[in-house]
């Protein structure tokens, strides 16, 4: 005899779910990721043992993504940001590919590594950031001695949510330069913007006008500056936030500051919805949560999700570098603070 379906299964069989069911709204957010720290040592030492067996040519690129706890298998950060840790040995070549996931990339160490990007053959020091806007064409060389190493953010999980992924292989491995380091900060330094040449060509790609380096010595001369006022901000210490020319940030959904802690400085409590990833270019800091704290040392990193509310302290004098989703948030309405 046929049983009879229940209202739920002749519901569920209708590709209906019924809301009376369904767990509530949230009255504030509650991050799919918790706050996480990894250590640099350790993922260069993984990275430096797997080298030998994983080539550039094989994988494209030597990666190890920053994976949160929470989300396993995800080859996620959090749910809108990727990171990984890039390893690129002397005479290596990544090749050149683009896509429409946008990256920038801020650079641990090594002497003598480049990324071409857009045609701009630019030079990767310590502390550099580096913009990748998306379909732009990019590929990395080493002509320098010591093994490179940096920090790669990308906006992959949101690409893949809104269904948007693009991805083209170029048939050179190294793209023509067309451009030497600096042409891009030339364009745009000294309060001069060219409104002639090529930066203003349609080519192929749809981003020329842009900075593709933030060099380290520049930014940290104006951090040492914005410091020197010893006017710290209570919550932030002295904090910078990279900037493209055109105005807003370096990348429609990826924002990247740097900051200032002196020792035994600490900042006040403070919570927002951005989720951050934050590098320590220099020295050593404390961060402390109410029921947790994590000491990071030169060149460890570590996510500071949504809404968890947080201070820093000073261990050494330091400097941060950091990237959030800030951006996606306030152009969406989404973005939210508190400081206490
Ligand atoms: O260097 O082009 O970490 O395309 C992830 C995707 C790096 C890169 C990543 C990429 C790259
Ligand atoms: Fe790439």
């Amino acid at each position: 005899m046929k049983k009879t379906s229940t209202l739920e299964e002749r519901i569920k069989q209708a590709s209906l779910a019924p809301m009376w069911t369904r767990p509530k709204m949230l009255a504030k957010p509650k991050s799919k990721c918790s706050e996480q720290l990894w250590s640099f040592k350790e993922i260069k030492n993984l990275l430096l043992e797997a080298s030998p067996h994983i080539t550039p040519e094989d994988s494209e690129r030597r990666v190890l993504i920053l994976e949160s706890k929470d989300l396993p298998e995800s080859f996620f950060l959090s749910p809108t940001l990727f990171a990984g840790v890039q390893l690129l040995l002397p005479g290596e070549v990544a090749a050149a590919h683009r896509h429409s996931q946008a990256a920038i990339r801020f650079i641990f160490e090594g002497d003598g590594a480049y990324a071409s990007v857009g045609g701009e053959k630019v030079s990767l020091e310590k502390g550099d950031l580096l913009i990748n806007p998306r379909n732009e064409w990019h590929d990395h060389g080493h002509e320098g001695k010591i093994p490179a190493l940096w920090l790669d953010v990308l906006d992959v999980p949101l690409v893949d949510v809104v269904d948007a992924q693009f991805r083209e292989w170029s048939n050179q491995a190294k793209q023509e330069v067309n451009f030497t380091d600096g042409h891009s900060n030339l364009l745009f330094s000294n309060g001069l913007r060219a409104t002639t040449g090529e930066l203003f060509k349609s080519r192929e790609s749809t981003h020329q006008d842009y900075i593709r380096k933030y060099s380290y010595i520049n930014s940290r001369r104006t951090l040492n500056e914005l410091m020197s006022s010893k006017k710290l901000d209570p919550y932030k210490g002295a904090e910078l936030v990279y900037v493209d020319p055109r105005g807003g940030s370096v990348l429609p959904t990826i924002d990247a500051f740097l900051q200032g802690i002196p020792a035994k400085f600490s900042t006040l409590n403070y919570q927002s919805t951005e989720t951050k990833i934050v590098v320590v270019a220099e020295g050593e800091i404390k961060i402390v949560f109410d029921d947790k704290s994590y000491i990071l040392k030169e060149n460890d990193i570590f996510l500071i999700p949504s809404w968890r509310k947080y201070s820093m302290t000073g261990v050494t004098d330091a400097v941060l570098f950091s990237a959030s989703n800030k951006p996606l948030l306030v152009s969406t309405g989404l973005w939210n603070e508190v400081k206490a």
